[in-house]
């Protein structure tokens, strides 16, 4: 029988800094003052974080607090990093429980800091998976550009949200956070270029390495190609286009490229 899932919820990846924490923030409060009287709610997956700008329903420092853990085991941050990790592992039906069964319609779900934590080990893939039983689950992966980086550096983050659909299984919205420090590029046209593997327009410039434009287009047959939506988490520019992509993803019924 099909089973309706009452309650949508998006996963936010990035690397540190990228700007997870500020995005779950401003974006749950955009769809509170946007959707009344939809429920948006805050959950809070970073172990390590010490501060928060929101006030989490369901906060995994109550069962692991990283620097709890390095302090009573007298690890480093990173091996306490690992830990906490574990120690979600081993209580992951009750997590999961608990989240299911927030009094939510909509959950922007905060990432550790460090995302490979999250992502290149196996509590990101069982996380997704459970959480899937659930609820409408998508991710986004924040790419993060500021002036003065390299082409390269978008590349990167164009394969890295690939590898993240790959990896966890569910399927990831590539956004460009920070577009309030651009300086007029169209960096999401580059981005939106590699995904679609036509890199023709930016070979000549010299810049990008000839091994990552080859990883970059055998990547993108992966899967359809998904536009790349800049924002600022910031500023809340583009949170409209997120909530619309996220929709479109949820009901199947859009033309994502
Ligand atoms: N200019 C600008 N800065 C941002 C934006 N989003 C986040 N930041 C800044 O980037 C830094 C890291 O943000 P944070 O949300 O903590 O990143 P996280 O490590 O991915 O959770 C902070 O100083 C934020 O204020 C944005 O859209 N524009
Ligand atoms: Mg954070």
């Amino acid at each position: 029988m099909l089973k309706v899932l009452s309650m949508d919820a998006v996963i936010v990846l990035g690397t540190a800094g990228s700007g997870k924490t500020t995005f779950t923030q401003r974006y749950s409060s955009w769809l509170r003052e946007n959707f009344v009287p939809v429920r948006s709610c805050e959950v809070n997956l970073d172990p390590g974080v010490i501060d928060l700008p929101y006030t989490p329903v369901y906060d995994i420092r109550d069962l692991v607090f990283v620097s709890e853990l390095m302090r009573r085991e007298g690890l480093g941050p990173n091996g306490a990093l690992v830990r906490a990790t574990e120690i979600v592992l081993e209580n992951i039906d009750d997590v999961v429980s608990r989240i299911c069964d927030l009094p939510c319609d909509y959950l922007v779900i905060d990432t550790p800091g460090q995302m490979e934590i999250f992502a290149f080990r196996p509590l990101g893939r069982i996380l997704c998976d459970s959480l899937s039983s659930c609820m409408n689950l998508a991710a986004v992966f924040l790419g993060d550009y500021e002036p003065g980086r390299e082409l390269e550096d978008v590349i990167s983050s164009a394969l890295l949200a690939k590898i993240l659909e790959l990896r966890l299984g569910t399927i990831v919205i590539p956004l460009l956070n920070k577009s309030d420090l651009w300086e007029g590029e169209s960096i999401d046209k580059v981005w939106e270029g590699i995904l679609k593997g036509e890199l023709g327009g930016i070979t000549g410039k010299g810049v990008l390495s000839e091994v990552l434009l080859e990883i970059s287009r055998a990547v993108s047959s992966f899967r359809s190609p998904i536009r790349v939506t800049p924002i600022s988490s910031r500023e809340g520019i583009g949170f409209q286009e997120v909530f619309d992509i996220l929709n479109e993803v949820w009901c199947s019924c859009g033309d994502m490229t």
